[in-house]
């Protein structure tokens, strides 16, 4: 079995992120938004079709500034192992295109901290449950901008209703979402021990 895939979810404050992760991991909707102050990690086992990996998702503040290099990372006294990540996940929130911003400028930052791309980046387009038509042109200016330009994978969810939350794992494994993805499943509550469930 390959080493754990390490995943970070950043986005503007108040997107969603713990949320989406609160309903994949805990099956839990957190309805208060309750800031995240300190760094939290999702530890899991993703059974997807013939492949079975190990699971790290980091949840942090938000950050203004991605580090530049390792030393920025570890420089600030608390590092949060960003710089070692396989798949950064851009969260914005789909009733406030201002914090689409927010991905396009840490994208920016991501790609340019780095000399290589053993990495992948997701976009995830939270709260569509807010959003009376998901068909406006600036929605789909950022769908065509991600995939087609960017040609990063991207989902639109809602926490709030579990609706896709588990697109974004499969699009993490590699399985686009659209096409025909095999069935997976997590089990697994911060600080319990690891689960794997296989469907
Ligand atoms: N309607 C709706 N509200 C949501 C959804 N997801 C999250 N929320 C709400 O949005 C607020 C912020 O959610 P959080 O998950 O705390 O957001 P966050 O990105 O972790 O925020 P910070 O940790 O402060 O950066 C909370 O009040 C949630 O209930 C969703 O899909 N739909
Ligand atoms: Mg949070």
């Amino acid at each position: 079995m390959q080493g754990p895939l390490k995943v970070a979810f950043l986005g503007a404050s108040g997107v969603g992120r713990t949320s989406i992760l609160q309903q994949f991991f805990k099956h839990d909707f957190p309805k208060d938004h309750i800031r995240t102050s300190k760094r939290t990690v999702y530890r899991s086992c993703l059974v997807c079709d013939t492949c079975i990996r190990e699971l790290m998702v980091l949840d942090v503040p938000p950050q203004k500034y991605f580090p530049i290099d390792n030393l920025a990372e570890w420089n600030n006294g608390n590092p949060l192992g960003l710089r070692t990540v396989h798949t950064y996940v851009l969260v914005y929130d789909m009733g406030n295109l201002d914090t689409f911003q927010y991905c396009r400028n840490m994208r920016d930052q991501i790609l340019e901290s780095f000399n290589h791309r053993d990495f992948k980046i997701m976009v995830v387009g939270n709260k569509v449950d807010m959003v009376s038509n998901p068909h406006t042109q600036e929605l789909k200016d950022i769908s065509t901008l991600v995939r087609k330009h960017w040609r990063c994978g991207y989902v639109e969810c809602s926490a709030k209703h579990n609706y896709k939350i588990g697109d974004i794992f499969k699009e993490m494994m590699g399985y686009p979402v659209g096409g025909t993805a095999p069935k997976l499943e997590f089990s697994q509550s911060i600080g319990s021990k690891n689960r794997c469930t296989i469907l």
